[in-house]
């Protein structure tokens, strides 16, 4: 049985690149979409991530718009990672998909709350203020949620703050609140994340597959690969936000370490920080764990195998 999975996003080179995977990968089942400000403004990624949807062939699945700012502060962009639309580099198709009506917030609660108990799993790839909200709205879900598998934060390293990542201080209320909730949480954070690169040996098995999908992904990977040059130093892009959805997968595609996360909101120097503690053994309540090491190999093969199940979609 497919893991059911609603896909919450700001697309975002590397959300895209997770939706693909999703999309193309038969043992998850992408049940929603729902987006939130992050990489650009809700509306730049929302239109986005349905161009996303017709270049992979995404049709059946409801998308929604969410919060167009985070719960107390200010809206942060990161244009320097992923240019003014939030997607620049590929040519991106007009949507073909209409939006669902709800609200983002909403259409999370009633997928979690159609289905089964422990049936749908939220994989969270930008800010968790939609999350936040759909467990404040609808205290139920929390218990009905199988789990949460983040990526955010880190336990070491930082890349918006020494110590904070993007996703939670852009809105480190709404993180708290995520942590915080008793639903079993997987941070899947920078300290994963930097390891997730995309190597020319990489870039070329996926131009291998040499469909059209397989081409966006190397725009997206042009793209991001410049700009993660330019930012953050890094030789070859870490690729963040389809490793959350290859835990939903294959959970050994990962180490994972059990660990009470906490959410910095006061620090001078800290907000945002995801504060883990390592001190064993962790106790009993713990509902927390934080993804530590990448199998490279069994990650990026799970991309490629994706691409090709996807094949060359009718235009
Ligand atoms: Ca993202």
């Amino acid at each position: 049985m497919a893991r059911k999975i609603i896909l919450d996003c700001d697309p975002g080179h590397d959300d895209a690149i997770a939706m693909l995977l999703a999309h193309g990968n038969p043992d998850v089942e992408l049940v929603a979409v729902t987006t939130v400000v992050g990489n650009a403004s809700v509306e730049k990624v929302t239109r986005n991530a349905l161009s996303v949807a017709r270049i992979a062939g995404i049709t059946g699945v409801p998308f929604a718009a969410g919060c167009p700012r985070p719960l107390v502060r200010d809206i942060e962009t990161a244009p320097e990672i992923h240019g003014d639309t939030g997607l620049d580099g590929p040519e991106l198709p007009e949507p073909t998909l209409a939006l669902d009506r709800r609200h983002a917030v909403d259409l999370i609660i009633d997928t979690v709350m159609a289905h089964e108990p422990g049936e749908i799993t939220i994989v969270p790839t930008a800010g968790l203020t939609n999350i936040a909200l759909a467990a404040r709205k609808e205290p139920r879900i929390v218990e009905r949620v199988r789990e949460v598998v983040l990526m955010g934060g880190g336990y070491h390293e930082g890349n918006w703050s020494a110590v904070a990542e993007f996703n939670i201080i852009i809105d480190p209320e709404a993180a708290h609140i995520v942590f915080n909730e008793k639903w079993p949480v997987t941070m899947v954070g920078l300290d994963l994340t930097h390891q997730a690169l995309a190597t020319p040996a990489v870039e070329e098995k996926i131009a291998a597959v040499g469909t059209k999908p397989a081409t966006f992904v190397l725009e997206l990977l042009d793209f991001f690969r410049e700009a993660y040059r330019e930012n953050q130093g890094f030789e070859h892009p870490p690729v963040h936000d389809p490793c959350a959805v290859a835990y939903v997968i294959d959970p050994d595609v990962m180490t994972v370490r059990r660990a009470p996360v906490d959410v910095e909101l006061r620090g001078a120097l800290t907000v945002g920080m995801t504060v883990t503690d390592f001190r064993a053994p962790a106790p009993d309540d713990c509902t927390t764990q934080v993804a530590v090491k990448l199998d490279h190999e069994r990650f990026w093969n799970l991309v490629v195998d994706a691409l090709e199940r996807i094949g060359d979609v009718a235009e």
